[in-house]
């Protein structure tokens, strides 16, 4: 349960790193002690996941980071140039000043060291995309927005040795192979979600899980914060929500829940890894939380008890009554008030205990609401049951690539979110030796999380009709940060690879190799990540 002190040290570690720009590894141990000292000492341009758009090795070049290295960054880059410098510092014990570079500087390129120029990059950037450029002299990124100079830094990190990611200082050298890239992203979304209504997970594990995220160009972090299980985000106006149903969780533990600072810290610190922040309040289903805390919301007036197993499709809220839609009202406009991204998720799945004529006529008045609280609609695909808003996002769950219904809302303008559970569920076991997970859409091994187009998939439904790709993480057996993951790496930077990259550039042998070059990457940092035998391991 959140106590305010414990809370307030939260917000302020959180706020900390923020102004520090440093890695999450304050927050959490340092990595295993027998990190792989033998790790590759260089990486090459073509190891880079997700996979850039264009790369263009220069062989007999190389630029090597010395204590005298100095990072200089154009207005508007100093955020991202201190979140690099920090990463630097703890693993070369390098001062790396960070150091203005005035717009009308003479040939701010030409500065020796690392510059963060926000201009001159090749048009074909984008908003998201960046060009790095690699000589003996200097490394300079640009982009037209500081959230390519930011997917330009984990491209860079990936072209240094691997001990970079070690939070304890290494000892070099520290050499990266010269070059060009020049890179965009394929989907406007790419995206992971973390469940913490089952199993309720603290601000810092969720702040490293966004650190990790950031390492493969993830741009959205949907939150389930609401379920039969628990009630995870404190609603000043329905204040028993969070201390009563946020109360306990799957098996009968405390469960807890996160005070509106604590929400707000999660959402700055996404923000400064360019993560925007999804929160889910999922209804009509999923909602024993809620019926626990205010009788009120039931039809028959009685509060069912918490609920700690893992059964679905039993609750609802009450179509009939007018508190059912002020309460929605309330909670929605709250989680609005604190959610600077575009997104509200309304849930929408398995409402089995709810009239298909209730659901839709609920979900009209839930999608109207939404967007008198200025935000777009987020739902699981269920939503195109009731009658999509032009906004509305319908995220696809299905295990086929067969779904009229979800390709004729396409047709009439819906855009879809691809998360096929047979696909991206990471919370599906990787094979009948996992230990963690569930199996009900079958094994998935980290090349079924690969090898599929998420512009491709459904029938029917038209690649320009396909926002983006987002990984699930449900957690009804997922306690730990060690068990988060476990299950997400390495099948989240997959579903990164096909959110990010181009089309033309997938490959699953390619892919694996370059998956194994990460091995090293993932020990520095003490990631607990799953060992598939389907990947070439670097060491
Ligand atoms: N389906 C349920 C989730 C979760 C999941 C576990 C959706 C949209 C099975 N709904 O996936 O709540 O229980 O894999």
């Amino acid at each position: 349960m959140a106590t305010a002190g414990r809370s307030r040290l939260r917000t302020a570690l959180a706020a900390g790193m923020l102004a520090a720009g440093t890695g999450a590894a304050a927050l959490v141990a340092p990595p295993a002690a027998n990190a792989d000292p033998q790790a590759a000492k260089t990486s090459s341009m073509r190891d880079v996941v997700p996979a850039p758009v264009t790369v263009k090795p220069a062989a007999d070049t190389t630029f090597t980071l010395t204590s005298g290295t100095k990072v200089f960054t154009s207005a508007g880059a100093r955020d991202v140039g201190g979140y690099l410098a920090g990463i630097l510092r703890r693993s070369t014990g390098y001062r790396l000043p960070v150091v203005d570079v005035p717009d009308d500087a003479p040939d701010r390129a030409s500065a020796k060291g690392i510059s963060l120029l926000l201009a001159g990059a090749d048009p074909s950037v984008g908003d998201q995309g960046y060009q790095l450029d690699v000589t003996a002299k200097a490394v300079v990124i640009r982009a037209q927005r500081p959230a390519g100079l930011f997917a330009g830094v984990q491209t860079l990190r990936q072209l240094l040795p691997a001990e970079i990611e070690s939070a304890t200082v290494r000892k070099g050298p520290w050499v990266i192979g010269g070059g060009q890239i020049v890179d965009r992203p394929r989907l406007a979304y790419r995206g992971a979600m973390l469940d913490v209504a089952r199993h309720f997970h603290p601000v810092e594990t969720v702040l490293r899980y966004i650190d990790e995220l950031a390492l493969y160009k993830v741009n959205y972090l949907h939150l389930h914060l609401t379920d039969d299980q628990g009630w995870r985000i404190a609603i000043d106006s329905w204040p028993r929500l969070a201390t009563y149903g946020g109360s306990t969780q799957v098996g009968g533990g405390v469960g807890g829940y996160y005070t509106k600072a604590d929400y707000a810290a999660i959402v700055a610190y996404a923000e400064s890894r360019y993560i925007t922040v999804v929160p889910e309040v999922d209804m009509p289903g999923h909602v024993n939380a809620a019926l626990a805390s205010y009788a009120e919301l039931s039809c028959d007036g009685k509060a069912p008890p918490l609920y700690t197993g893992i059964a679905v499709g039993f609750s609802s809220l009450c179509a009939d009554k007018e508190i059912t839609y002020k309460f929605i009202d309330d909670v929605l406009g709250e989680l609005a008030a604190l959610t600077p991204g575009p997104y509200l998720h309304v849930g929408g799945d398995e409402a089995h205990s709810t009239k298909p004529a209730d659901y839709a006529a609920m979900m009209n008045r839930v999608q109207k609401i939404v967007a008198d609280h200025g935000k777009s609609v987020l739902a699981w695909h269920q939503v195109v049951g009731a009658t999509p808003l032009p906004s509305t996002v319908a995220q696809y769950w299905g295990t086929t690539p067969s779904s009229p219904e979800v390709a004729a809302a396409a047709k009439t303008g819906t855009k879809i979110l691809l998360s096929p559970a047979n696909k991206a569920y990471l919370d599906m076991k990787y094979d009948a030796n996992t230990p963690l997970g569930l199996r009900w859409a079958g094994y998935v091994e980290v090349k079924d999380a690969y090898d599929w187009d998420p512009g491709a998939y459904i029938n029917d439904v038209d690649a320009s009709s396909v926002l983006g790709v987002e990984a699930p993480l449900w957690t009804e057996t997922i306690v730990t940060l060690r068990d988060i993951e476990y299950m997400a790496v390495p099948r989240l930077p997959a579903i990164a690879e096909l959110g990010w990259s181009p089309a033309s550039s997938h490959d699953w042998t390619a892919f694996r190799t370059r998956l194994g070059s990460q091995g090293p990457r993932w020990t520095a940092q003490g990631i607990n990540f799953y060992r598939s035998p389907q990947v070439p391991w670097a060491s």
